[in-house]
C-alpha cells in the first residue's frame, strides 16, 4: 500500500531501521547524535516541523571513503553531516542540497556550518552561508562532504579513504572558515580545536514530518508479537468488551464518547496489569519435586540492567520505586556480590516463589568466567558470596555449598542484553556468553534473553512504551539478538527497566511483568524435565526389582 508521501510500508519500516544504527551507538562513547543535538538540529532546520533523521552513513561502521560515502549519501535529498571529534567536540554542516559526484559546486542558501558542543560542553551555534556567495556544497566522487565553493572550501572533511588509527579516524580534510560561512568570529580552534582527529563521522538524511511518520506507523503497523494481548490495536479491540464488564465505565458515557474509550481503555490497563500481578503472585513450581522457590540467575555485560531488572520488579511489588539492589554505571561491575534477591508481595509481605540472582558482569578480560557460571549454575554459591578476582571461587571459599540439590540450582537463565550496543558487543564477550550457552546446555537450563533499555533505541517506544510490540526497530534488534545467541525469537524479551522514574508506570508494569511471566514459565519447563527423569528412575528401579 503506497502512503500519502509515496512510501509503502515496508519503505518506512526498512528506513525505520536504518535509524536504529544510529542510535544504537555508542551513546557510550558520544559518538551519536544525542536527544539533545537532534532537537538543536530540529530548531535551526524548520522550528515548525520536526524531520526524521535516518542514518546514512556512518564512517567507524561504514569505512571512511568516500566511494562509501557517494554511494550512500548520493541524492538523498537534504542531509547534516556530523564530526565528533577526540577533545568531546560535535560539529558539522547541513545541506538542504542532494550530495554527488559530478565534481561540480551547488548552491545552496538554505546550507549551514554548526557546531554543537565544544571541548565536552554544550556550545551551540549555527554559522549560515554568507549572502553573497553561491557555492554551498561541493559533489567530488573522491571527496567526502565538503562545505563551501572553490575560494578554499570552508570544510572539507576528507578525501579518497581514511584508515582508523586505534579508535581515531585521522582526517585528511582541510578547513578555510569564513571563506562562504559567515562564521562569527569562531576559529578552526573554537569549533574543532584545530585539529580533524574524530571518532566519527555520521551523515543523516533529513526528511519528512516526524510526527505524520509516527502516526501512520501506528496505524499501519501490524503487531510483530502476534498474541500479545497488550498493544494499542488489541486495547482498542478489548475496548467493547472490557466495557460490557465494567459497569463505572458505563456511566461515564453520558458525558462523551472520548471520554468513555479513555475510561475503558485505563480499565483494560489496570485489568491486564492486575492479572498478570495476580498469576505471579500466586506462581509456585510444579509440585512434585518439594520445591519452595525457583531461581533464576541474570547473566550480563556490565551495565546490561541486570541489577535494574530485579529493581523494577521489586519496585513493581512494593508499590513504589526501589532501588535495593546497588545500579549504575562504572568501568567495572558494580555489583561484586552474589544476591539471590526476594521479592516480597507488598511492603514487608511474604516472599514470592522465585528469586532472581543477580551478580556480576561479564567482561573481555575479567568478571563472571567459565568456571564461575558452572559453580552458579549447579547451586554451590550462597548467597551474598563477594567475588574477588584474587581468590578464584573454588569448594575451599568460605559458604561454598558443598551438596546443592534441585532447589539450589538455577532452574533458568536470563542473559540481560542491552539493547543499544547489541552490534558493538565484543567478539571476546560473545565467545564468552556462547562458552557458558554451552554449560547451559549441557545441564538443560532454558535460556532466555531480557532485551534492555529499548526505550534508547526507538523513539516510538521512547514516547510510549506499549509501542513496544509495534515498533520495526525493536523487532530487528529482536531478530539479530536470536540469531546470535541463538534462541528462538519467543525467548527475546524486550523490557523498559526503571532508570529515571520516581513513580510506578503502568506501562513498564506490564512489559516486565509480561516478560517475568515468560521467564516462570520456562523454569517450569526445567522442573518438567526434572519430574520426567525422576519418574523414569522410579519406573526404571520398579522394574529392577521386578
Ligand atoms: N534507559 C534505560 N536505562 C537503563 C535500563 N536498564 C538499566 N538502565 C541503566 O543502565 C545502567 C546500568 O544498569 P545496572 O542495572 O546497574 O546494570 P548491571 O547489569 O547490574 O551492571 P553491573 O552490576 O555493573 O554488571 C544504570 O544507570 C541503569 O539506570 C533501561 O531499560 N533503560
Ligand atoms: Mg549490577
Amino acid at each position: 500500500m503506497a502512503l500519502t508521501d509515496g512510501l509503502t510500508v515496508t519503505q518506512l519500516i526498512a528506513r525505520t531501521s536504518l535509524s536504529k544504527s544510529g542510535l544504537n551507538v555508542d551513546i557510550a562513547m558520544g559518538t551519536s547524535l544525542t536527544d539533545q543535538f537532534r532537537e538543536q538540529l530540529h530548531r535551526w532546520i524548520d522550528a515548525n516541523q520536526r524531520k526524521r533523521f535516518i542514518l546514512l552513513f556512518k564512517a567507524s561502521r561504514d569505512g571512511c571513503s568516500a566511494q562509501t560515502f557517494h554511494t550512500l549519501c548520493n541524492n538523498k535529498g537534504p542531509t547534516i553531516t556530523v564530526l565528533y571529534n577526540t577533545n568531546g567536540s560535535v560539529y558539522g554542516g547541513y545541506t538542504s542540497a542532494s550530495w554527488h559526484s559530478n565534481n561540480t559546486y551547488t548552491t545552496d542558501d538554505k546550507a549551514f556550518l554548526f557546531r554543537l558542543r565544544h571541548n565536552g560542553t554544550c556550545q551551540p551555534q549555527k554559522f549560515s552561508k554568507l549572502p553573497s556567495t553561491d557555492s554551498g556544497i561541493y559533489g567530488h566522487s573522491n571527496y567526502g562532504p565538503t562545505f563551501g565553493g572553490n575560494n578554499g572550501h570552508d570544510l572539507r572533511t576528507f578525501t579518497g579513504a581514511v584508515n582508523k588509527s586505534g579508535n581515531v579516524l585521522p582526517l585528511n580534510g582541510t578547513t578555510n572558515f569564513g571563506s562562504y560561512y559567515d562564521m562569527q568570529g569562531q576559529s578552526c580552534s573554537s569549533v574543532m580545536n584545530g585539529h580533524m582527529q574524530v571518532l566519527d563521522l555520521e551523515v543523516y538524511s533529513v526528511e519528512g514530518n516526524l510526527q505524520e511518520y509516527v502516526s501512520k506507523l501506528k496505524m499501519l503497523q501490524r503487531p510483530w508479537v502476534r498474541n500479545i494481548e497488550w498493544n494499542p490495536r488489541q486495547k482498542n479491540k478489548s475496548q467493547t468488551s472490557s466495557l460490557s464488564r465494567n459497569p463505572t465505565a458505563m456511566t461515564f458515557s453520558t458525558g462523551g464518547r472520548m471520554w468513555l474509550r479513555f475510561v475503558s481503555l485505563i480499565y483494560f490497563c489496570v485489568q491486564f496489569l492486575k492479572e498478570l500481578k495476580e498469576s505471579i503472585e500466586t506462581y509456585k513450581p510444579l509440585p512434585g519435586l518439594g520445591l519452595q522457590q525457583t531461581r533464576i540467575l541474570m547473566v550480563g555485560q556490565v551495565g546490561s540492567g541486570k541489577s535494574s531488572f530485579f529493581n523494577t520488579i521489586n519496585s513493581i511489588f512494593r508499590g513504589h520505586i526501589s532501588g535495593q539492589a546497588n545500579a549504575g554505571s562504572a568501568e567495572h561491575s558494580l555489583t561484586t556480590t552474589y544476591r539471590m534477591y526476594q521479592i516480597r508481595d507488598g511492603y514487608a509481605g511474604r516472599p514470592l516463589n522465585f528469586r532472581l540472582c543477580d551478580t556480576r558482569g561479564l567482561e573481555e578480560d575479567q568478571g563472571l568466567d567459565d568456571h564461575e557460571i558452572c559453580y552458579l549454575l549447579d547451586g554451590h554459591v550462597p548467597d551474598r558470596f563477594q567475588f574477588n578476582p584474587a581468590v578464584p571461587l573454588s569448594p575451599e571459599v568460605m559458604g561454598f555449598v558443598k551438596g546443592p540439590g534441585l532447589g539450589d540450582r538455577i532452574h533458568c537463565v536470563a542473559f540481560v542484553v542491552d539493547s543499544s550496543t547489541v552490534d558493538v558487543i565484543s567478539e571476546k564477550v560473545l565467545e564468552r556468553i556462547k562458552n557458558m550457552q554451552t554449560k547451559m546446555n549441557q545441564r538443560s537450563i532454558p535460556q532466555v534473553v531480557l532485551l534492555t533499555k529499548i526505550d534508547r533505541i526507538c523513539e516510538l517506544v521512547t514516547d510510549e512504551i506499549s509501542d513496544v510490540f509495534v515498533s520495526p526497530t525493536v523487532k530487528e534488534c529482536v531478530d539479530r539478538v536470536a540469531m546470535v545467541m541463538g534462541l528462538p525469537r519467543s525467548h527475546i524479551l524486550p523490557v523498559k527497566n526503571y532508570e529515571c522514574e520516581v513513580e510506578l508506570d503502568q506501562d513498564v508494569n506490564i512489559l516486565s511483568l509480561l516478560c517475568l511471566r515468560q521467564v516462570l514459565h520456562f523454569s517450569d519447563d526445567y522442573l518438567y524435565n526434572q519430574l520426567d527423569q525422576i519418574e523414569a528412575e522410579k519406573i526404571a528401579q520398579t522394574q529392577m526389582k521386578e
